[in-house]
């Protein structure tokens, strides 16, 4: 048993502490690895109820023996199912991903009851690991109340109301009101919030089997790119103290013993003289022996000579940027690079030590009424930087800026069923083409 954690946690709940059971639903798609995926927004919440005194138990379905891939990232098990009919046009195979039923089940069977369960979710198209997870948990404890948050319950919250049988669905950033609705269900916190209390930190001791460390040290992005859901669910950028980020930090890696670390942030290099740079001097000053990474891409504007010398001293290893398209300058659906800036973080990050091929940068592929050219065109930009282009595929968002202009493009009713935002769909092209990918991956490797 793992004993340090925030040490505002209690070492045990009180007797009459209501017990909550806290769900990471399984995945259901056509592809998935486990990619620093960790259900963080669920241990943020956590560790705010931890420390409000209530007992918490993780119900982690994504939690199975899997393959082990680099820096503590692993291949989930799958589970092969019929391909839902609306997006069968799809010549792949579907599936669950996770722990087998019969596990989770298992471990259901060994729980007490809780007084309520509080489920997350993801990427909008994987609503259905929802529902069966609620569905499941219903069969064990129909006595208590579902209350359902996440990304997907954020962005499509009348279809979660409808389709998840959960109780409550609340959208938007559970800190604020998770606390509130309990209470509302008559299972008030057993102890106060601390007036000026800085937030607790989540609890990942409760996630077994973890290989990394995941860590949020701001929240939000300052910019608004038309096909980005960020704005609507974070808002705007908010960083949290460096110095107690990098304490945070410090204590799960030397609590659990991890040193792979992948950064959450939307945008850690905003204001790098505010934030990213005190963080990672005081990384570095507590002479932490780290590999940083950055899954979700680091802004090129903002990577000075400076913050690309501290972030090679901190550990970050391949560094990613945020590309998405290096052809097109006027128009483009995002806010973040003009001309000549990615060029000069490239130059920055080499003199800082990083082996160019080291490099990688993300290319939106996709998009509604982009043209292969453009993309091609991206691809040799970048390869001429010597920079690694890594496609990503585009998931059409609701409620962004590019979302009317999806759902015209697309060949499915994106509007009615979110499983058709599935970027392994290519939802947005008038029909999935194997070839057309294909050859656009090759020329991304260079083949
Ligand atoms: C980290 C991240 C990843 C990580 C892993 C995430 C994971 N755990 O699996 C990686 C890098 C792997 C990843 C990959 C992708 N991602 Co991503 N990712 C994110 C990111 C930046 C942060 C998510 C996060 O953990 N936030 C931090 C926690 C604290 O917040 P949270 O989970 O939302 O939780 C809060 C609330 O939601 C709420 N809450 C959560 N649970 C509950 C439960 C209850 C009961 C209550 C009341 C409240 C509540 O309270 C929490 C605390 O405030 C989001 C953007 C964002 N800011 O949300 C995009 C985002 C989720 N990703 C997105 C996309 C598009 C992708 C990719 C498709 C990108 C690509 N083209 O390759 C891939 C898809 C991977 C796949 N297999 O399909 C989209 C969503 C797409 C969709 N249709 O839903 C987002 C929204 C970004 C965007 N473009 O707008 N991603
Ligand atoms: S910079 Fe990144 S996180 Fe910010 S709005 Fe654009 S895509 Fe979203």
């Amino acid at each position: 048993m793992r004993t340090l954690t925030d040490p505002r946690f209690p070492a045990r709940a009180s007797r009459k502490a209501p017990r909550l059971l806290l769900v990471n639903p399984w995945i259901y798609d056509f592809a998935a690895y486990d990619f620093f995926a960790a259900p963080l927004g669920l241990l943020t919440l956590a560790g705010l109820l931890l420390c409000r005194g209530y007992e918490v138990e993780l119900l982690d379905c994504l939690a199975a023996p899997r393959r082990p891939g680099r820096y503590g990232t692993g291949r989930y098990p799958k589970e092969y199912l019929p391909t839902p009919p609306m997006v069968a046009d799809v010549p792949r195979r579907f599936g669950r991903y996770g722990a087998s039923e019969a596990a989770v089940r298992a471990r259901l069977s060994r729980l007490a009851p809780p007084d309520a369960v509080l489920v997350t979710s993801l990427m909008t198209y994987w609503y259905p690991g929802v529902v069966s997870a609620i569905r499941l948990v219903r069969a064990f404890f129909p006595q208590a109340p579902v209350l359902l948050g996440g990304i997907y319950a954020t962005l499509c919250p009348e279809h979660a109301r409808r389709v998840s049988g959960a109780e409550v669905v609340l959208p938007g950033p559970g800190e604020e009101r998770v606390v509130e609705e309990l209470a509302a269900l008559g299972l008030p916190p057993p102890r106060p919030a601390a007036p000026g209390e800085e937030p607790p930190w989540p609890a990942l001791h409760l996630a077994a089997g973890l290989g990394f460390l995941p860590l949020l040290t701001s929240r939000g992005c300052p910019l608004a790119c038309d096909y980005c859901a960020v704005p609507r669910l974070s808002g705007p950028w908010r960083p949290r103290p460096p110095v107690a980020a990098a304490a945070v930090l410090e204590h799960w890696h030397r609590t659990l013993g991890l040193t792979d670390v992948a950064l959450y942030d939307d945008a850690f290099l905003c204001r790098p003289a505010e934030h990213a740079l005190p963080f990672l001097e005081e990384v570095a000053r507590r002479g932490l022996k780290l590999r940083l990474y950055t899954p979700n891409a680091l802004h090129a504007r903002f990577l000075t000579p400076e913050v690309a010398r501290a972030l090679k001293r901190a550990g970050l290893v391949e560094p990613r940027l945020g590309v998405e398209t290096a052809a097109r300058w006027e128009d483009r659906p995002d806010r973040k690079l003009a001309p000549g800036e990615l060029e000069a973080a490239v130059e920055h990050l080499v003199a800082a030590g990083y082996a160019p091929g080291e490099i990688g940068a993300y290319l939106l592929i996709g998009l509604p009424g982009q043209e292969d050219a453009e993309v091609e065109a991206s691809i040799r930009a970048v390869r001429r930087l010597g920079v690694r282009p890594i496609l990503a595929a585009y998931s059409p968002l609701p409620g962004t800026p590019a979302w009317p202009r999806a759902v015209a493009a697309s060949r499915y009713d994106l509007e009615a069923e979110p499983l058709c935002h599935n970027n392994s769909l290519f939802p947005c092209w008038p029909r999935f083409s194997w070839e057309r990918y294909t050859r656009l991956k090759r020329l991304a490797h260079g083949a």
